[in-house]
């Protein structure tokens, strides 16, 4: 099954989710809408073609331009078999293993399955002379707000079409006062039920709002950090704010940049030339407030000698997301090379961080801020960057942390959750790395709705330097997904043998563990007869009817989940709660009740472990809960839940979460070795 929300536009955790969890986020330019930064949408518009072409346009331009067409077209009501003929098209060619340029230019394209004649001519268009046909007018004339609308989660285009048509529905807003009104319910195929999901999806999209996940943070601001740090005039730069603190989602990019004061202007001027910069919202002696755009990507910039290592290291996936939508608001300070750790440290946070280290400093007759460190009594009324020259001299952050006799506390700690108090003990943990995992444990394959094949998902762990992965494809229930059949399971079982005794028989320090994404049945039962998951190394319990578990209170759930975990055969917690970062809330659990269940479990010697499954749509175990579960004696394995070769490096975003969680290396189960692992679950 493919929407709109499995390609260009948002990556969905998982084929199963592809349909219910994520509209396409609006192209966006203007950003003063009053509504919600995220839907600042005047309208989607054409990509401007390449200046050295042909060809005018990549294929991911191409691939972005024939999805959004479908969408504008199904808003406007066109006939269904010519939406679905650019929907096909786009999926197809994003797909195309061929050089789009090359098949274009021999006149191969008609050849593609799925590209007829029509389509055909404007793809060569485009590439050949970087316009687009008609296409302009299809953007124009469809009103803004109906693509804003498209953003809310939840709503498709013929709801948004049907609202249009029939109540005359063309904001956000709008919309809003109508469900308000009970008006949306009187409409056909609608009802309470779904006027109210409407009015949740309002909800969540404006507490959302303007607010974007860590990956496509970080893949923006490690690219502008970048960009600065190679100007003329800049000395170095680094990302600072929410970003470099590893929240899970992030409001803005904050970075600091140092510059000579002779410097300033002509670093300013660079910045606000950058491609890609959308729109400039200021520029002052010490600071740009910028708006990236899409563009920032485009492949002229990348191919400009922006690190192509930094986009692998973040998913390649994410790459054609932010291709096709988002912006991203960006402070840049300047400050001269002598004040640049303290104005770092000041704009890395958090707020409370820095309150608590101010005070430190008042306490040992000093003053901190993001200038500088001033003893009280040679500083006297001088403030701002004025007081600088009477600064304490520092070079490095960690400077500034033992001055006032701290360890150095690293980013994703400065949350003012215990981390001044630990620094002053020297007792701060030796945070966990991704370089330190083995393998991980819940992935799919083709056998249920993955991309890739046991083998191949083996090749993929084994090029990581892992020595083990763990399988965990759907249970049977879960016919979405491709759930597997009792028969398919042993099938399965079989098959990892065969290659395990392989590996085992060549020498290779290697093994698949034979898992299973359990679902978490209602009432806590799992998916499966005892014996029929009596053949499985580990079971991954999930819960996966969403709508039940949202529905009931706290305690009900709280209820089921023990109850799962209590079974003999259960091993590890799936995604906790169910979120979609951005696009729903997770269902209501007490999960210090349920993580001090595991731990008592544990005590009594069998395995329960919760995962941080380390999808970035997720990031669930959320970080707030990671120490508890250290205490409370349940290991933790950051799992990818990788549909493909590529989304195990998802485990990355999953480290970032457990660092920020003050997990060290022995937290961590999928930090063992494959062969201690082979003890505890074969
Ligand atoms: P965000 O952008 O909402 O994801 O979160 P942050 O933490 O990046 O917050 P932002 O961008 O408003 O400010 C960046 C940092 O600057 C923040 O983490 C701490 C510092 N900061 C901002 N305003 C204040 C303030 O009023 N007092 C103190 N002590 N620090 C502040
Ligand atoms: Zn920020």
């Amino acid at each position: 099954m493919h929407t709109v929300s499995d390609s260009v536009f948002q990556r969905p955790p998982c084929n199963y989710h592809a349909k219910e969890a994520l509209q396409p986020v609006p192209r966006v330019k203007n950003i003063r809408v009053p509504f919600s930064p995220m839907v600042n949408v005047a309208s989607w518009s054409l990509p401007r073609p390449r200046r050295n072409g042909p060809p005018y346009h990549s294929k991911s331009n191409v691939v972005m331009v024939l999805e959004q067409v479908g969408v504008l077209l199904e808003l406007k009501g066109a006939n269904p078999f010519r939406v679905r003929s650019y929907q096909n098209a786009s999926r197809t060619l994003g797909g195309l293993e061929e050089d789009l340029w090359v098949v274009t230019s021999e006149g191969r394209l008609t050849d593609v399955k799925g590209i007829g004649k029509g389509i055909a001519g404007l793809i060569t268009e485009a590439l050949t002379k970087g316009t687009w046909g008609d296409i302009g007018s299809l953007y124009t004339s469809v009103p803004s707000g109906l693509i804003a609308m498209l953003a809310i989660p939840g709503l498709g285009p013929k709801r948004i079409k049907q609202f249009h048509d029939e109540l005359g529905i063309e904001s956000i807003e709008q919309l809003k006062v109508a469900g308000e009104d009970g008006q949306l319910r009187e409409l056909e195929r609608m009802g309470q039920k779904s006027e109210q999901k409407v009015l949740d999806g309002i909800e969540l999209l404006k507490r959302f709002s303007g607010r974007r996940r860590l990956d496509v943070g970080l893949l923006y601001g490690e690219a502008l950090e970048a960009r600065i740090s190679s100007m003329d005039g800049v000395s170095r730069a680094q990302l600072a704010g929410s970003t470099r603190r590893r929240k899970e989602t992030i409001g803005d990019l904050d970075i600091v940049a140092a510059v000579l004061p002779e410097d300033v202007e002509s670093v300013t001027e660079q910045i606000v030339s950058l491609p890609g910069v959308a729109d400039v919202k200021g520029a002052g002696s010490s600071k740009v407030s910028i708006i990236l755009g899409t563009e920032f990507f485009s492949e002229e910039v990348m191919d400009s000698g922006l690190d192509g290592g930094v986009l692998e290291a973040l998913g390649g996936d994410a790459y054609e997301e932010m291709a096709s939508n988002t912006t991203i608001d960006a402070q840049v300070r300047l400050v001269p090379p002598h004040v640049f750790a303290f104005t770092l440290a000041y704009f890395t946070g958090s707020k409370e961080h820095n309150v608590r280290m101010r005070q430190r400093a008042l306490d040992r007759g000093m003053r901190l801020n993001e200038f500088g460190l001033f003893p009280l009594d040679a500083v006297g009324e001088l403030k701002g960057i004025e007081a600088a020259e009477f600064s304490l001299p520092v070079e490095k952050e960690s400077e500034i942390y033992s001055h006032l006799d701290l360890q150095w506390v690293p980013p994703e700690l400065r949350e003012d959750s215990g981390e001044i108090e630990a620094a002053d003990a020297g007792a701060l943990p030796q945070l966990m790395d991704a370089s330190m995992l083995k393998g991980a444990f819940h992935n799919h394959t083709t056998a249920s709705d993955g991309t890739a094949t046991l083998s191949q998902m083996a090749e993929a762990a084994q090029n990581l330097g892992w020595e083990f992965l763990g399988i965990a494809d759907h249970s049977q229930i879960l016919q979405i997904a491709s759930g597997l059949s009792p028969d398919q399971l042993v099938t399965q079982s079989e098959e990892i043998r065969a290659l395990n005794e392989n590996w085992s028989d060549k020498g290779i320090d290697f093994r698949l563990f034979h898992g299973n994404e359990c679902d978490i049945l209602p009432d806590g039962g799992l998916d499966y007869t005892d014996s029929e998951r009596g053949i499985l190394d580990h079971v991954v319990g999930s819960v996966h009817q969403l709508p039940t578990w949202m529905k009931r209170d706290e305690d009900e759930n709280t209820d089921a989940l023990i109850n799962a975990i209590e079974n003999p055969s259960f091993t590890m917690l799936g995604h906790p709660t169910g979120r979609i970062l951005g696009g729903r809330d997770g269902f209501a659990v007490d999960l210090h009740a349920v993580l001090r269940r595991m731990g008592e479990l544990n005590a009594e010697g069998e395995l329960k472990v919760v995962e941080i499954n380390a999808s970035p749509y997720r990031l669930d175990l959320d970080w707030r809960y990671c120490r508890y579960a250290k205490e409370q004696g349940v290991p933790i394995s950051i799992n990818p839940d990788a549909h493909s070769p590529q989304g195990l490096k998802d485990v990355w975003f999953g480290s970032q979460i457990a660092r920020k969680g003050w997990l060290e290396q022995t937290d961590i189960l999928n930090c063992r070795s494959g062969s201690d692992l082979e003890q505890l679950l074969w």
